[in-house]
């Protein structure tokens, strides 16, 4: 049968992170994606490519909730940016009633492109009601520093220390992710599962055109759950997954490219 996978996010018109990335990504692991958006986020470029953030009505995002939820249970979920406090509690309240327990939580607090973060009324929604829910959770370092209260993650033991402090706070797994932002030749990510520590270090790819990484690795972990992955596969799989995608990122427009969600089964190539 085929696997049933869900995302609760917000949509990025230009293709390449939120919704868009989520149901791409699925797709490619051969899952059938479901879809409930919370936000959408427009970019501007008249404007400098300047970023706004559109909460969708929360009536409207349980009205989707209902949808999505009418059938047979999903195999796994995630969610992405969620925008406000009231989508954060309608999904915490569906993952309850509906016993999800292969759930992604992907911490989006801020996107590379905007400097305003979630409010802090989110991050503490978030905390309270999602982390403790999570099968697995995915912060960068940005979202890791606020999670667990840190100064700054600068090295792989701060990653571990974040990711032992965000444990705490419930999910079953973390992973937090160094990406570029670490001071780091390689690619590094720290996966905890309240005892062992796994360290995965891939080649770092020097490129601009990485956009939709964050969201298309999770989206790749939530699959490869649905699919009867352990978490540990799930991650390691993702992050080749997502490796595909930047080693062959896509120039979209004057300000951005994208990882290619389908370099990994090299979908260019179907249907010639
Ligand atoms: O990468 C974080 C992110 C998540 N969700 C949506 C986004 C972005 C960044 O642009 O647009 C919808």
């Amino acid at each position: 049968m085929i696997k049933r996978t869900l995302t609760i996010a917000g949509s990025d018109s230009s293709g390449g992170a939120g919704i868009q990335a989520d149901l791409k990504t699925f797709q490619e692991f051969g899952t059938f994606g479901f879809s409930v958006l919370t936000s959408l986020v427009t970019m501007d470029p008249e404007q400098n490519w300047h970023h706004e953030v559109h909460p969708v009505d929360s009536q409207l995002v349980y009205k989707q909730l209902k949808t999505a939820f009418a059938g047979d249970a999903f195999d796994a979920m995630k969610t992405g940016m969620l925008g406000t406090v009231e989508a954060i509690e309608l999904t915490s309240d569906f993952i309850e009633q509906y016993q999800l327990e292969q759930v992604v939580i992907d911490p989006v607090i801020a996107c590379k492109g905007t400097t305003t973060l979630l409010q802090p009324e989110n991050v503490a929604a978030m905390i309270d009601l999602l982390l403790p829910k999570a099968m697995i959770t995915t912060p960068n370092l940005v979202e890791a520093t606020i999670l667990a209260k840190m100064d700054a993650i600068e090295t792989i033991d701060d990653m571990k220390e974040a990711a032992e402090k965000i444990y705490q706070l419930g999910p079953k797994h973390v992973v937090v992710k160094g990406g570029h932002r670490l001071n780091h030749p390689e690619a590094v990510d720290v996966f905890f599962d309240g005892k062992e520590f796994t360290e995965l270090h891939n080649p770092l790819y020097q490129t601009d055109y990485n956009h939709g990484a964050g969201c298309t690795f999770a989206a790749a972990i939530t699959a490869g759950l649905a699919k009867g992955k352990t978490p540990l596969e799930a991650v390691q799989l993702a992050k080749d997954f997502v490796a595909s995608g930047v080693k062959n990122g896509v120039k979209i427009n004057p300000w951005l490219g994208h990882v290619w969600h389908g370099a990994y089964n090299h979908a260019e190539e179907r249907l010639n």
